[in-house]
């Protein structure tokens, strides 16, 4: 079993956070530490720690990532200015919380995609 963080307290909703989607495969909530004026994570309600755990059964959970993160686009209103969405995978990929994530970050012009 893959150790638990503390997103599955989030999606179980023990501890309080601004979750804007939650249906029976992933949650949405508001980053803690938000870094544009839009930055929500959509997260897999099952704990998959990092890209490199993903398997064909997960596709499922994995495509919803991409609809929901479509669905919140349109709803924060940045869909037709554009966003990022960014999956961090490891150290060098500057994974913080091991649970599988996707960040939807808009609502400003963010430049470069890394840092210089
Ligand atoms: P990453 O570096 O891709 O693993 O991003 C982890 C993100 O999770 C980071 O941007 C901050 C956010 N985060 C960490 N702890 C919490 C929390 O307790 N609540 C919320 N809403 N966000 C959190």
């Amino acid at each position: 079993m893959a150790e638990e963080t503390i997103f599955s307290k989030i999606i179980r909703k023990e501890i309080p956070s601004d979750i804007v989607y939650q249906d029976e495969l992933v949650t949405a909530f508001r980053d803690i530490n938000a870094q544009a004026p839009t930055h929500v994570l959509i997260v897999p309600n099952k704990i998959i720690p990092t890209v490199n755990d993903v398997t064909e059964a997960d596709e499922a959970v994995l495509g919803r990532l991409f609809t929901v993160a479509a669905k919140i686009a349109e709803e924060e209103g940045i869909a037709r200015n554009g966003y990022r969405l960014i999956i961090n995978c490891n150290k060098d990929g500057g994974q913080e919380v091991y649970h599988l994530h996707m960040h939807i970050l808009g609502g400003r012009r963010l430049g470069p995609m890394l840092a210089r």
